[in-house]
């Protein structure tokens, strides 16, 4: 029985699991489109191609599998690579499938001819193209486990169009068994329980890929009976209960003085994933790469990324879930040497999120954080952005569920509107709330039109202050008073989003949002709330007068 190499891949994608898809269509890869006519495979259809990459990244990082984004060739392509940067440094299985040119055609610069193994070379964690049909199960296959291996990554496949239409009698691939991972070696966990048995000042950074529900349950009961307070790394805030008495905050953007002194000050520092990154290390000032202060255990899945940036006193290469289990088991070694530690800690992680100054404007976004907190069940989906709005989300909201927060690590604005577009795909019944700020929900705002015409009644809170106001704080550190290209005239969100098919509705003090949201919630739509923020009001802690008399 012969199929088209179109027909072949979607076969593949569907015994690998895949039961969602977000693309734009290009005729590149009709004959993909085609087989997806009779598939028991959704595909979300976006209106720009990072809309569907970064819904595809949240279904990666909601499912553990790779989100599944199908583009065109050339500015498709391009216009997906926000999402492939995202899915890379935020450690996401991904799988971006390109429709690719003719094969007769390659390398006369055709029309939209890229190549993408030079474009995405530096970008995804592996490149193919496939040439034959025949190989299309093979090499989907070895997309899956690359993408899902160790550190998990994107994955980009370029399909040219006549391969695809082409017929093969070829069988199916086996379906794809993800691996759980090495367990660590006996002799490093007594090793880590030796460390620890003298650690007076111990920390341990939870973040990035491979992170599962029981791992973080695992992980928590591990760091109460040792006393060893746990902090999230930048966007990992659901990977522990944030009720565990470990948890003591969040090594992000905006990181409380007090963490990050536990950081650059703790004897042993227990990675646990992640990278320790320049976010949740502040620049690399809380631990130095080459000449750490602090004794530091790595434990990650692929080996490749223990001593890459810092030595290590221990490294465990070991897949997470494995780790948690055995440390779970460990005895508990110098626990009563560092008594009321934990408590210490935990007590500063529970002032910073008590601790709100009262900021110019009658709408106080800390306020507004506390409804969600006090409204949204555990099971509540977050999305956001890149802005200084996100770093109220990040402080006084609190997770009890993984994986719960989608943020982009990578910094990307735009983010939170299209990865809550495919959590509502993923999960469409739980409450999924975006936070995005004015500049950035104008970047993929237009996938509200995705949410209307899919039925995923998503909820965007946009935090309107009428600038790309993170600039203009570093404009004003910087070049006090000196302000370029940081104001925005913005449109009438309300309106907007009414135009969209979607509910909107205006706030502007406090005491209005919580009926606002409930009804956004309750509305059975697509909804968007523009929350009109005083400009003043910038950071938790200053405002940009006071930033700017503070430069001047
Ligand atoms: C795709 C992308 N472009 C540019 C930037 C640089 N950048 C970071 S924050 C920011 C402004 C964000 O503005 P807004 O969304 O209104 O949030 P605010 O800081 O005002 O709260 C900019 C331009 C970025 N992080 N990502
Ligand atoms: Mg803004």
């Amino acid at each position: 029985m012969t199929r088209s190499g179109g027909q072949v891949l979607v076969d593949q994608l569907v015994l690998h699991g895949a039961d969602l898809a977000f693309g734009v269509p290009g005729e590149s890869y009709l004959a993909v489109l085609d087989a997806l006519h009779d598939a028991p495979l959704r595909l979300v259809v976006t209106r720009h191609e990072s809309g569907a990459a970064n819904m595809a990244e949240a279904y990666g990082k909601l499912t553990g599998r790779p989100g599944v984004c199908m583009v065109t060739r050339g500015p498709g392509a391009t216009n997906a690579s926000n999402g492939v940067h995202t899915a890379m440094q935020d450690s996401t299985p991904l799988l971006l499938l390109v429709g690719q040119i003719a094969r007769e055609t390659i390398g006369r610069e055709a029309f939209q001819e890229l190549d993408y193994r030079a474009v995405f070379g530096s970008m995804a964690k592996w490149v193919t193209q496939i040439d034959r049909a025949e190989r299309v199960p093979e090499l989907i296959a070895r997309a899956f486990a690359v993408a899902t291996s160790g550190r998990p990554g994107p994955v980009v496949v370029a399909l040219p169009e006549d391969m695809l239409a082409s017929e093969v009698d070829v069988p199916d691939a086996a379906p794809h068994r993800p691996l759980a991972g090495p367990a660590p070696a006996d002799s490093d966990i007594a090793r880590l329980g030796e460390l620890l048995a003298q650690a007076r000042a111990p920390l341990a950074v939870v973040g990035e890929g491979g992170w599962t529900a029981q791992t973080g349950a695992d992980i928590a009961a591990f760091a109460e009976a040792q006393g060893i307070p746990v902090a999230a790394s930048f966007r990992c805030q659901d990977y522990v209960d944030n009720a565990s008495p470990a948890y003591a905050g969040h090594a992000g953007l905006g990181m409380d003085p007090a963490l990050a002194r536990r950081i650059r000050e703790a004897d042993v520092l227990l990675a646990i994933g992640g990278r320790l990154g320049e976010i949740p290390t502040a620049g690399y000032t809380l631990v130095r790469p080459g000449a750490p202060t602090q004794r530091l255990v790595h434990v990650h899945p692929d080996a490749d990324e223990i001593g890459a940036v810092y030595p290590t006193e221990l490294g465990i290469a070991a897949g997470l879930e494995a780790f948690a289990a055995a440390a779970r088991r460990l005895q508990p070694s110098g626990a009563e040497a560092r008594a009321g530690l934990l408590e210490a800690a935990r007590g500063e992680y529970e002032r910073n999120l008590a601790e709100t100054r009262e900021l110019p404007g009658p709408l106080q976004m800390s306020a507004v954080m506390t409804t969600l907190r006090d409204r949204l069940p555990d099971e509540a989906i977050l999305t956001n952005g890149a802005g200084n709005f996100s770093v109220w989300a990040h402080r006084y909201y609190e997770f009890h569920r993984y994986p719960t927060q989608l943020g982009p690590r990578s910094g990307s604005m735009g983010y939170g509107v299209p990865a809550a577009v495919g959590a509502k795909a993923v999960h469409p019944d739980r409450p999924v709330v975006c936070i995005a700020g004015d500049g950035d929900f104008l970047m993929t705002g237009q996938e509200l039109a995705t949410a209307v015409q899919e039925e995923l009644p998503v909820v965007v809170l946009v935090v309107n202050n009428a600038m790309y106001g993170t600039i203009r704080m570093h404009q004003e550190r910087h070049y006090p008073g000196r302000v370029v290209g940081t104001d925005l005239r913005n449109p009438d969100f309300v309106a907007l989003a009414r135009a969209y098919g979607a509910h909107g509705a205006l706030v502007e003090r406090s005491e209005d949002f919580p009926a606002a949201l409930d009804e956004a919630l309750a509305c059975g739509r697509p909804a968007v709330i523009e929350l009109r923020v005083d400009p003043q009001a910038i950071t938790p802690r200053q405002t940009l007068d006071e930033i700017r008399a503070a430069a001047s």
